[in-house]
């Protein structure tokens, strides 16, 4: 999606901001919102952050109820973080209100903009390079699961239906697929076949849910690694961000794409796939740190499956970038041509190394919960 330009002094001026607005820079991290961080000068000559954001319309098609689940969440999370002993402002995403105490804001375009504190003193990761770290990521997604574990689950919005209904980005597979809107089928043959050859696996979590085996949850259903603030000093994982997607949802889900994202031995679009693998040193890591966190409140039944649902996630988003490829880059943020179909091979090829490893996942899975 191409930026086209805003007036960012007419949005500005709907926030109640403190001090006087200075520059902005572009964040380049999520493939479907835009981004901003915000300089304010105080009074005092300091320099003040706030993060500015276009919601994404054409993913996120209701704002409203949108930003109603942020700001229930949000003040979920905020008195949790107190409760903990914490400081919510900066272990927490606070929604800053417009001048007519609405949680976004419509410019004249029509756009849609929202306002949060920023945290100071800390910093994201695309990639892990400290194992550590990964362990710190594990642990603030857990104890994010363990916050919301008593939020009133039947208030949330629903923001984007079938989320991770895996059935049901296998029905869009297909369509894409038959409809080949973009002429692009023909060439992909491999990866379609790979997607086709896995069916029997998109039903088997739904399956588990459906039938009361597997726990309904408060979830934040996109766990990537740059998801989380790290505090630059201690480097523990101080705040979940991107909270667009909560909603009830699997343990699964969330703990499966943190392992898609962060534990592959490549980044999501490098094009040279034989880079691609899981490491198990980082999977390890993983679990020690989100059974530390959640592992007292999961059942046995969630982690049995903790090793499939990496596959089944990376398998989900792979199928994702295919469909989109096919769709003709429609919904996730490309930055060239064949941007999408370079996602979905590192997926799949990411998919393939796991089936190979899925014995010692469960090892390593057992191991560390039986040391709880
Ligand atoms: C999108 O916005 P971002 O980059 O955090 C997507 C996730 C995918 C991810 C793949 C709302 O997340 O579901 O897993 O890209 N978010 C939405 O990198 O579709
Ligand atoms: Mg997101």
């Amino acid at each position: 999606m191409q930026q086209k330009s805003f007036d960012i002094n007419e949005i500005l001026a709907n926030f109640s901001l403190n001090g006087e607005y200075i520059d902005s820079d572009v964040v380049n991290n999520g493939h479907i919102n835009s981004t901003f961080v915000l300089d304010f000068k105080c009074e005092d000559g300091s320099i003040m952050n706030y993060i500015l954001q276009q919601i994404n319309t054409s993913v996120f098609k209701n704002s409203d109820q949108l930003m109603q689940n942020i700001v229930t969440v949000s003040a979920h999370l905020r008195k949790a973080i107190i409760q903990n002993g914490g400081n919510p402002e900066r272990e927490n995403l606070n929604v800053i209100f417009t001048k007519n105490d609405k949680p976004y804001y419509v410019d004249r375009e029509g756009r849609h903009w929202r306002c949060y504190n920023y945290i100071s003193d800390s910093y994201t990761c695309q990639r892990i390079d400290n194992p550590e770290i990964f362990y710190n990521a594990a642990k603030a997604f857990g104890k994010f699961q363990c916050m919301l574990a008593d939020f009133p689950i039947d208030t949330l919005h629903e923001t984007i239906p079938n989320f991770h209904n895996t059935i049901s980005r296998f029905e869009d597979l297909k369509k894409a697929v038959n409809d080949d809107v973009a002429g692009r089928a023909g060439g992909i043959k491999e990866e379609i076949r790979f997607a086709f050859d896995r069916e029997a696996d998109t039903g088997v979590l739904i399956a588990l849910a459906e039938s009361g085996v597997l726990p309904l949850r408060v979830t934040h259903n996109d766990t990537k690694l740059n998801n989380v603030m790290f505090d630059k000093h201690s480097h523990e994982g101080i705040c979940v961000i991107d909270l667009d997607t909560v909603m009830p949802g699997l343990s699964l889900y969330d703990f499966g794409d943190s392992i898609r994202f962060g534990a592959s031995t490549a980044d999501e679009d490098e094009q040279d796939v034989t880079k691609v693998s899981l490491d198990l040193e980082l999977f390890e890591h993983y679990v020690n740190g989100y059974l530390a966190a959640a592992g007292k409140s999961l059942w046995q039944s969630e982690v049995d499956y903790l090793p499939f649902s990496a596959k089944l996630l990376t398998m989900e988003c792979g199928m994702r970038f295919l469909t989109d490829y096919l769709n003709g880059d429609t919904y996730f943020r490309t930055n060239y041509p064949e941007h999408n179909l370079v996602r979905c091979r590192t997926q799949f090829a990411l998919v393939a190394d796991i089936e190979r490893k899925m014995e010692i996942m469960s090892e390593i899975t057992s191991k560390v919960y039986r040391g709880l």
